[in-house]
Protein backbone atom coordinates (compact mmCIF):
# COMPACT_ATOMS: atom_id res chain seq x y z
CA UNK A 1 0.00 0.00 0.00
CA UNK A 2 0.82 3.96 -0.20
CA UNK A 3 1.83 4.20 3.54
CA UNK A 4 4.46 7.15 2.10
CA UNK A 5 1.85 8.65 0.28
CA UNK A 6 -1.02 8.53 3.19
CA UNK A 7 1.38 9.97 5.09
CA UNK A 8 2.24 12.50 3.42
CA UNK A 9 -1.74 14.07 2.05
CA UNK A 10 -2.83 13.69 6.32
CA UNK A 11 0.83 15.33 6.59
CA UNK A 12 -0.60 18.23 4.61
CA UNK A 13 -4.18 18.30 5.93
CA UNK A 14 -2.61 18.66 9.50
CA UNK A 15 -0.08 21.50 8.86
CA UNK A 16 -3.18 23.96 8.15
CA UNK A 17 -4.81 22.98 11.66
CA UNK A 18 -1.79 22.90 13.48
CA UNK A 19 -1.07 26.30 12.68
CA UNK A 20 -4.56 27.39 14.19
CA UNK A 21 -3.50 25.09 17.41
CA UNK A 22 -0.92 26.86 18.10
CA UNK A 23 -2.27 30.23 17.94
CA UNK A 24 -4.42 29.67 20.32
CA UNK A 25 -2.43 27.88 22.79
CA UNK A 26 0.00 30.91 22.32
CA UNK A 27 -2.45 33.54 22.87
CA UNK A 28 -3.12 31.26 26.20
CA UNK A 29 0.31 30.96 28.04
CA UNK A 30 -0.42 32.43 30.96
CA UNK A 31 -2.93 29.47 31.74
CA UNK A 32 0.01 27.25 32.39
CA UNK A 33 0.66 29.28 34.99
CA UNK A 34 -2.19 28.45 36.98
CA UNK A 35 -2.67 25.37 39.44
CA UNK A 36 -2.65 21.87 37.97
CA UNK A 37 -6.38 20.16 37.95
CA UNK A 38 -8.18 18.95 41.29
CA UNK A 39 -6.15 15.53 42.21
CA UNK A 40 -9.19 12.98 41.32
CA UNK A 41 -8.62 14.04 37.61
CA UNK A 42 -11.67 14.28 35.05
CA UNK A 43 -13.16 11.26 33.75
CA UNK A 44 -14.67 11.91 30.28
CA UNK A 45 -16.83 9.13 28.29
CA UNK A 46 -17.48 9.07 24.43
CA UNK A 47 -20.21 6.69 22.74
CA UNK A 48 -18.37 6.42 19.10
CA UNK A 49 -21.59 6.47 16.54
CA UNK A 50 -21.08 4.80 13.03
CA UNK A 51 -20.73 7.15 10.09
CA UNK A 52 -20.41 6.32 6.30
CA UNK A 53 -22.61 3.53 7.55
CA UNK A 54 -19.55 1.52 8.45
CA UNK A 55 -21.58 -0.88 10.90
CA UNK A 56 -18.97 -0.27 13.64
CA UNK A 57 -19.77 0.74 17.09
CA UNK A 58 -17.82 1.80 20.34
CA UNK A 59 -17.20 4.17 23.50
CA UNK A 60 -13.93 5.59 24.27
CA UNK A 61 -13.07 6.61 28.44
CA UNK A 62 -10.60 9.35 29.14
CA UNK A 63 -9.31 9.97 32.62
CA UNK A 64 -7.47 13.25 32.64
CA UNK A 65 -5.10 13.62 35.20
CA UNK A 66 -2.47 16.77 35.11
CA UNK A 67 -1.60 16.71 32.00
CA UNK A 68 -1.99 13.23 31.09
CA UNK A 69 -4.72 11.24 29.51
CA UNK A 70 -5.47 7.84 30.21
CA UNK A 71 -7.23 7.09 26.51
CA UNK A 72 -9.06 3.41 26.51
CA UNK A 73 -11.19 2.10 23.27
CA UNK A 74 -13.19 -0.69 23.17
CA UNK A 75 -14.78 -0.56 19.37
CA UNK A 76 -16.42 -4.14 16.57
CA UNK A 77 -17.51 -3.55 14.00
CA UNK A 78 -15.02 -1.76 11.96
CA UNK A 79 -13.26 -2.94 8.74
CA UNK A 80 -11.52 -6.23 9.60
CA UNK A 81 -7.10 -6.15 9.20
CA UNK A 82 -7.05 -2.83 8.02
CA UNK A 83 -5.55 0.33 9.63
CA UNK A 84 -7.61 2.27 11.28
CA UNK A 85 -6.23 6.41 11.69
CA UNK A 86 -7.96 7.30 14.93
CA UNK A 87 -6.91 10.73 16.18
CA UNK A 88 -8.57 13.31 18.97
CA UNK A 89 -10.19 16.44 16.99
CA UNK A 90 -9.92 19.71 18.49
CA UNK A 91 -10.75 23.01 16.92
CA UNK A 92 -11.53 26.33 18.03
CA UNK A 93 -13.26 27.46 15.04
CA UNK A 94 -14.69 23.90 14.80
CA UNK A 95 -18.55 23.22 16.43
CA UNK A 96 -16.73 20.21 18.74
CA UNK A 97 -19.47 17.85 17.82
CA UNK A 98 -19.40 14.43 14.98
CA UNK A 99 -20.76 15.57 11.39
CA UNK A 100 -24.07 14.66 10.02
CA UNK A 101 -25.90 14.19 7.05
CA UNK A 102 -26.16 18.26 6.77
CA UNK A 103 -22.22 18.28 6.47
CA UNK A 104 -21.87 16.36 3.51
CA UNK A 105 -21.40 19.32 1.37
CA UNK A 106 -21.59 17.53 -2.25
CA UNK A 107 -24.02 15.55 -1.59
CA UNK A 108 -22.86 12.38 -2.62
CA UNK A 109 -24.09 10.57 0.20
CA UNK A 110 -20.70 10.16 1.94
CA UNK A 111 -18.93 12.05 4.68
CA UNK A 112 -14.93 12.17 3.94
CA UNK A 113 -12.51 13.82 6.21
CA UNK A 114 -12.60 17.58 4.60
CA UNK A 115 -16.41 17.54 5.29
CA UNK A 116 -16.18 16.67 8.90
CA UNK A 117 -13.77 19.17 9.90
CA UNK A 118 -16.19 22.22 10.59
CA UNK A 119 -17.83 19.93 12.94
CA UNK A 120 -14.49 18.04 14.76
CA UNK A 121 -12.18 20.61 13.56
CA UNK A 122 -7.89 19.43 12.83
CA UNK A 123 -5.97 16.50 14.46
CA UNK A 124 -4.91 17.64 17.80
CA UNK A 125 -3.53 14.32 18.64
CA UNK A 126 -3.07 11.05 16.63
CA UNK A 127 -4.05 8.06 18.74
CA UNK A 128 -1.35 5.59 17.49
CA UNK A 129 -0.31 2.26 19.26
CA UNK A 130 3.18 3.49 19.83
CA UNK A 131 5.56 6.86 19.39
CA UNK A 132 4.63 10.29 18.33
CA UNK A 133 1.57 11.32 19.04
CA UNK A 134 1.46 14.45 17.76
CA UNK A 135 -0.71 15.53 14.18
CA UNK A 136 2.33 15.04 12.06
CA UNK A 137 1.40 10.95 12.96
CA UNK A 138 -1.90 11.25 11.83
CA UNK A 139 -1.99 8.51 9.05
CA UNK A 140 1.08 6.60 10.45
CA UNK A 141 -0.63 3.25 9.43
CA UNK A 142 2.18 1.00 11.01
CA UNK A 143 1.38 2.23 13.81
CA UNK A 144 -2.55 2.41 14.45
CA UNK A 145 -5.02 -0.71 15.48
CA UNK A 146 -5.67 -3.02 12.22
CA UNK A 147 -8.47 -4.83 13.90
CA UNK A 148 -8.31 -8.06 13.55
CA UNK A 149 -11.87 -9.32 13.28
CA UNK A 150 -13.18 -5.60 12.99
CA UNK A 151 -12.61 -5.26 16.74
CA UNK A 152 -10.32 -2.77 18.52
CA UNK A 153 -9.41 -2.77 22.61
CA UNK A 154 -6.61 0.30 22.50
CA UNK A 155 -5.40 1.65 25.90
CA UNK A 156 -2.90 4.67 26.15
CA UNK A 157 -1.13 7.27 28.10
CA UNK A 158 -1.22 10.87 25.72
CA UNK A 159 0.71 13.95 27.09
CA UNK A 160 -0.93 16.88 26.61
CA UNK A 161 0.71 20.90 26.86
CA UNK A 162 -0.74 22.06 29.70
CA UNK A 163 -3.04 25.28 28.38
CA UNK A 164 -6.63 26.59 27.04
CA UNK A 165 -6.43 23.69 24.66
CA UNK A 166 -6.37 20.87 27.17
CA UNK A 167 -9.13 23.02 29.46
CA UNK A 168 -11.28 22.80 26.23
CA UNK A 169 -11.21 19.14 25.74
CA UNK A 170 -11.84 18.46 29.59
CA UNK A 171 -15.26 20.95 29.09
CA UNK A 172 -16.43 18.35 26.36
CA UNK A 173 -15.16 19.77 23.09
CA UNK A 174 -12.42 16.43 21.98
CA UNK A 175 -13.92 14.35 19.46
CA UNK A 176 -12.87 10.91 18.96
CA UNK A 177 -12.69 9.96 15.23
CA UNK A 178 -12.25 6.56 14.08
CA UNK A 179 -11.07 6.55 9.92
CA UNK A 180 -11.19 3.44 7.31
CA UNK A 181 -14.12 2.56 5.84
CA UNK A 182 -14.57 -0.61 3.37
CA UNK A 183 -17.44 1.16 1.40
CA UNK A 184 -17.91 -1.96 -1.16
CA UNK A 185 -16.66 -4.70 1.48
CA UNK A 186 -13.98 -6.44 -0.68
CA UNK A 187 -11.64 -6.20 2.76
CA UNK A 188 -9.00 -4.19 1.18
CA UNK A 189 -8.81 0.01 1.14
CA UNK A 190 -9.49 0.10 -2.64
CA UNK A 191 -10.56 3.31 -5.51
CA UNK A 192 -13.60 0.98 -6.68
CA UNK A 193 -15.14 1.62 -3.07
CA UNK A 194 -15.72 5.23 -3.43
CA UNK A 195 -13.09 6.50 -5.51
CA UNK A 196 -10.02 8.96 -4.56
CA UNK A 197 -9.38 10.56 -1.57
CA UNK A 198 -10.01 14.07 -1.36
CA UNK A 199 -6.79 14.35 0.69
CA UNK A 200 -4.72 12.87 -1.99
CA UNK A 201 -5.89 11.52 -5.55
CA UNK A 202 -3.35 9.09 -5.54
CA UNK A 203 -5.29 7.35 -2.16
CA UNK A 204 -8.68 5.34 -1.84
CA UNK A 205 -10.74 7.64 -0.16
CA UNK A 206 -11.88 4.12 1.92
CA UNK A 207 -8.67 4.83 3.95
CA UNK A 208 -9.25 7.82 5.24
CA UNK A 209 -13.32 8.45 5.37
CA UNK A 210 -14.45 8.65 9.27
CA UNK A 211 -16.03 5.29 10.39
CA UNK A 212 -16.60 6.34 14.10
CA UNK A 213 -16.75 9.43 15.85
CA UNK A 214 -17.94 10.46 19.06
CA UNK A 215 -17.21 13.82 21.26
CA UNK A 216 -15.67 13.59 25.12
CA UNK A 217 -18.18 14.45 27.70
CU1 LIG B 1 -9.11 11.88 12.47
Amino acid sequence: MQHRKLYAALGGVVLAGTTAVAGFQASSATESEKPAAAPGGVHLKADLDSLNDSGADGHVHAEIKGRKAHVRINAHGLAKNLPHAQHLHFGKEARNECPSVFDDANNDHRLNVAEGVPAYGPILKSLTTKGDTSPKSGLAVDRFPTTPKGVEKYSRTINFAPGAVLKAIKNGKGVVVIHGVDHNGNGKYDFDGAGASELDPSLPAEATDPALCGVLR
